[in-house]
């Protein structure tokens, strides 16, 4: 079976996955598109998808007889709407994070799914779907004993002026918070900031560097650099200790040079580019469930529990070096 998809917001990361189901993966067919501009949804229909229909909203996308699945890649603050429409119509859904942007929100996408009574979401955290990430849970599992500490940073060269100090938290780390839970198969049950000295890089109203400590329920305790002016490039990093040895997230491909005296290996500067072929992984596993009428992967337990852990953080970046405690209400039977 075909899967036709319909894609509501055709920004940037709707237009590549658009481009990804168009011209890369398999099993799947873009039969609609929808933005609050009509013309970009035109533009992306144009130029990668000429058969597919433009709707003038995503709730018309979404109702419409001839999609089966969709692709939610708006704004982050209109998520929660589709998300629970597609529920409603019974159509499996790929939503792009955040699932919704309050804990509250993303509280009643858990309840709709429950009440569906099978799974229909997936959340675009497409760390999970890394190779590198992958081998790194593999040895995690298996050889370097009982995970105790982790240390992780996340860098960026820099951000623009809309960039504040809470996205460092909703928009940067939510993708260590999402990883690393899965990597350590745990949750989180604290969470504490403390800033070191500012770059001089950093506009006034961002926080830069953040370093964000987590407590897990079997007792790990993780620190996540977070430096979004960093300058130097987007540098991804994650180190787990364990009681048997060291486990780090390869490095990125690239090619070592040894010239003039030095041996020199680049460093990716954008983060689209870090995790493409995860994008690409990530797709087909919704394409493949779609077509079963259900949905793999990250969860909307796992949306809502990024939403409640983001909130501490965030929280916590404002507590003066505070621990801020992570609760998680009883996880529903469709996701154990
Ligand atoms: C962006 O939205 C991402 O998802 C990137 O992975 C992250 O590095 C960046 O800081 C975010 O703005």
């Amino acid at each position: 079976m075909t899967v036709r998809i319909g894609v509501i917001g055709t920004g940037m990361i709707g237009r590549d996955h658009t481009r990804r189901i168009a011209q890369v993966l398999a099993g799947g067919t873009i039969v609609a598109l929808s933005d609050y501009s009509p013309e970009a949804a035109e533009k992306v229909r144009d130029e990668l998808a000429p058969d597919a229909k433009c709707y003038a909203s995503g709730e018309e996308l979404i109702a419409a007889s001839d999609v089966d699945a969709v692709l939610v890649c708006s704004t982050g603050s209109t998520h929660e709407a589709y998300v629970l429409a597609a529920i409603q119509a019974g159509k499996p859904c790929f939503c792009e994070k955040p699932l919704a942007t309050t804990a509250e929100g993303a509280r009643g996408i858990v309840d709709a799914e429950v009440a569906h009574g099978s799974r229909l979401v997936q959340v675009g955290f497409m760390r999970r779907y890394d190779a590198g990430y992958r081998m790194l849970k593999k040895v995690v599992d298996s050889e370097i004993g009982t995970p105790l500490i982790v240390h992780a940073a996340h860098r960026n060269p820099a951000v623009p002026e809309q960039y504040v100090t809470p996205m460092a938290i909703h928009d940067t780390m939510i993708h260590e918070i999402d990883v690393l839970r899965w990597l350590l198969d745990d949750d989180y049950v604290s969470a504490q900031v403390v800033f070191p000295k500012a770059s001089r890089h950093a506009h006034s109203k961002v926080a830069d560097p953040q370093i964000v400590l987590l407590e897990t329920a079997k007792g790990v305790r993780i620190d996540v650099e977070i430096f979004v002016n960093s300058r130097y490039g987007y540098d991804i990093q994650c180190q787990v200790v364990g009681e048997e040895g060291l486990a780090n997230l390869p490095e990125p491909m690239a090619v070592t040079r040894r010239q003039n005296a030095s041996v020199a290996t680049p460093i990716l500067t954008d983060w689209k580019d870090r995790f493409v072929d995860s994008y690409d992984v990530e797709l087909q596993a919704f394409i493949e469930a779609a077509a079963e009428g259900t949905a793999t992967g990250p969860s909307t337990w796992d949306g809502y529990v990024a939403a409640i852990t983001s909130d501490a953080c965030v929280t916590a970046q404002g507590a003066d070096g505070a621990v801020v405690p992570i609760t998680l209400p009883e996880r529903p039977g469709l996701y154990r």
